[in-house]
């Protein structure tokens, strides 16, 4: 499309597709922040909210692709944002593509290579925040991809949540909110199984927060020193805890006892016993994170033989 013909139906700034819980509140604030904003769900009813704040609503993913310059897809997985933009690729040419659902970060690429090859810039973000820090100074999103698109977009962006950009690897931004997800998530798993061992007490899952939540914050202080210990690549660096001294065995054990499955601590004992077979009882507990490293490269070689 010539480029006099594409500035006639650019009449927003932003387009979203998608008004989910996430969308709906992306779409608030940068209506908040003054930006005309066009909206589109695939089940319509969802935009109507948004219309009467201010948005327009298009009726198919073309309309809504063709009224803006800048794109933002927030849908639910890769599949719904392959189904959604596959049939648009054409009207995507020129403009930008900024994705806002969660992917893996070779999910990522492989948008990110798709839109290469349809002439779209892409931008992809991974929104480190609950729908309700957006429009806040709360939480984070990452991006990656297109560094021209993230510093020109970087006034609608900002607006969001506060931004942070990880380089031309459009996967680098999932990568990073993944694994910071990863260690949430297994400290969730973690005060779980620690609730359900005292239960057998009487005691609640609200008074085992109570005291949990504190030790587990002072506990965090120690992830710096880790951090040295491993960026550092000496494991027998003095002052460490051991991995002998690490042995978790009478957690494990006392969580049989209790009658409660203690598959969340016996992963992390089956990792110090791994290095602990391999020798390194007298250094740093923190020496698991080689065991994982090793553990994932013998799966890559081990798929990359398969394929
Ligand atoms: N909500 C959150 O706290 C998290 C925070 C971290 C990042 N996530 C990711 O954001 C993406 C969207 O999440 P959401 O919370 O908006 O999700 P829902 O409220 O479930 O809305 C899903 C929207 O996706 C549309 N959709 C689903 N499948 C399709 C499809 N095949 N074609 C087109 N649209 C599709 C759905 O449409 P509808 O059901 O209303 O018709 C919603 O608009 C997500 O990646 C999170 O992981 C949010």
């Amino acid at each position: 499309m010539p480029e006099s013909t594409r500035n006639q139906v650019r009449t927003t700034d932003i387009s979203m597709l998608g008004l989910g819980a996430m969308g709906s509140a992306l779409a608030t604030a940068s209506l908040g922040s003054g930006r005309s904003v066009t909206v589109w769900n695939r089940t319509p009813d969802r935009a109507r909210g948004l219309v009467a704040h201010g948005a327009r609503a298009a009726g198919a993913v073309r309309e809504a692709v063709t009224a803006s310059p800048v794109v933002v897809a927030c849908l639910l997985t890769l599949p719904s944002v392959q189904e959604t933009l596959g049939p648009v690729a054409d009207e995507l040419r020129g403009r930008t593509l900024v994705n806002l659902t969660t992917t893996t970060p070779g999910e990522a690429r492989a948008l990110a290579s798709w839109a290469a090859g349809h002439g779209v810039d892409y931008l992809d973000g991974a929104v480190m925040a609950v729908p309700a820090m957006i429009g806040t100074r709360e939480g984070r999103i990452l991006y990656s991809g297109s560094r021209t698109a993230y510093e020109t977009l970087l006034p609608v962006l900002d607006v969001w949540a506060p931004a942070e950009y990880h380089g031309a690897d459009a996967g680098r931004a999932s990568l990073v909110d993944l694994a910071m997800l990863s260690g949430m998530y297994q400290m969730f798993a973690g005060f779980f199984h620690g609730a359900a061992m005292v239960a057998s007490t009487g005691m609640t899952a609200s008074d085992f927060a109570a005291r949990q939540a504190p030790f587990l914050s002072a506990m965090t202080h120690g992830l710096a020193d880790y951090a040295k210990v491993v960026d550092g690549g000496d494991y027998t660096v003095p002052g460490q805890q051991s991995l002998d001294f690490s042995d978790l065995s009478h957690i494990v054990r006392t969580s049989e006892e209790q009658g409660v499955d203690p598959a969340p601590i016996a992963a992390v004992q089956a990792l110090i016993s791994r290095q602990i077979a391999a020798g390194h009882g007298a250094e740093s507990f923190s020496r698991v994170y080689e065991g994982l490293r090793a553990a994932g490269s013998q799966a890559v070689s081990t798929e990359g033989a398969a394929a």
